[in-house]
């Protein structure tokens, strides 16, 4: 049997190059060797407040996203998050026993819920909700960012307390990040991480962006003191951070740009970079166009949740039995 993976995403804004490098390209990388589940994570999404009519519109964009970079629904299962209400039975089960201490000491939930005056209580408990999206299906792997990784250290946790408290049940996980480009930086902060949700569009490059306001935005990119183009984050964040995208949009490793731009300028090096993410993103953005328009997307959704389905449905009918709730 195939070793198992989950991921997904929030529609919570369009996604960036820093989804795709994070994530959505390793999603395309497991699907040949792992049976996949890929959630757009909407009831994540509604952590933070969001518009009705921007949450439909951005919830079909991101699953016809999956697809235009490679997700192919015929080997993975795409599907919305809140169209299998196990998980949030499940979120609630992870919920008890994930303690106030540790949900506090998120880093994720520090930055979101820093500087507001009202936090949502679904915020707080959001990590708790994503254990609960991979124990649903004992995933082995899941890739995902690193500014993920806390989360995933937490699921690990939740599952050994439970498997401690009930017997042996859930598989711990494992994330899988990529070496290059774990965390994309913000174009006009190199200390901040991109966020698509970030106020600043400057700060990110969506894959939805237009050729030209991609050239904008990385001509404006934020770069360094001193002319090299070479990889050193702690010194020269900026200008690394942009040699990690070429990195990953090229296929060049950081050694093979630096030794293609010695001697050269930033300006140089942005030029050519933003024709790299162009020449990737343009063909991409056409596969967009193409599974908005044929109309396929609410079939492949529906298809991709009958299947998640019933493996979750049966994931909670033996966690139900092992924590002593009554047969329904
Ligand atoms: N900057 C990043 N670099 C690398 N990976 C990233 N990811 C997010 N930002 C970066 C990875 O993308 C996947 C989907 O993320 P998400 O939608 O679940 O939420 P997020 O991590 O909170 O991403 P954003 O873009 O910052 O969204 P908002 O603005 O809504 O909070 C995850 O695997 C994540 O690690």
């Amino acid at each position: 049997m195939k070793k198992k993976v989950l991921s997904g995403a929030q529609p919570s804004g369009n996604i960036t190059i820093g989804n795709y490098i994070g994530a959505i390209k390793n999603y395309v990388a497991l699907q040949d060797d792992y049976d996949c589940n890929y959630m757009v994570v909407d009831l994540h999404a509604i952590t933070v407040s969001q518009d009705p009519a921007d949450l439909r519109e951005r919830s079909e964009s991101v699953a016809a996203m999956y697809i235009a970079a490679g997700v192919d629904p015929t080997k993975s299962k795409i599907y919305m998050q809140s169209h299998v209400p196990e998980h949030a039975e499940l979120g609630w089960i992870m919920t008890t026993l994930a303690s106030m201490g540790e949900l506090e000491r998120m880093t994720q939930f520090k930055d979101k819920s820093a500087g507001k005056e009202t936090i949502g209580a679904g915020l707080f408990v959001y990590p708790a909700l994503m254990a609960a999206d991979i124990l649903l299906y004992n995933a082995d792997l899941v890739p995902v960012g690193d500014d993920q990784k806390q989360h995933l250290e937490l699921t690990r946790d939740l599952a050994t307390r439970f498997n401690s408290r009930y017997g042996e049940y859930f598989t711990l996980p494992e994330p899988f990040i990529p070496k290059v480009g774990a965390r994309v930086m913000a174009l006009d902060d190199p200390m901040v991480k991109m966020s698509k949700s970030s106020p600043n569009a400057g700060s990110y490059i969506t894959l939805l962006d237009d050729p030209k306001l991609i050239r904008k935005k990385i001509s404006r990119a934020t770069t360094d003191s001193g002319g090299a183009v070479r990889f050193d984050p702690a010194e020269k964040p900026g200008i690394s951070n942009l040699m990690a995208i070429y990195s990953q949009f090229s296929g060049l490793t950081l050694a093979e740009i630096e030794k293609k731009y010695e001697g050269e300028m930033y300006g140089t090096f942005k030029k050519e970079l933003a024709e790299v993410v162009v020449g990737f993103i343009e063909p991409l953005q056409q596969r967009y166009h193409d599974i908005r328009q044929s109309g396929e997307l609410t079939s492949i959704l529906a298809q991709g949740a009958e299947r998640a389905r019933e493996e979750a449905a049966k994931t909670l009918k033996e966690v139900r039995h092992l924590m002593g709730f009554l047969p329904r």
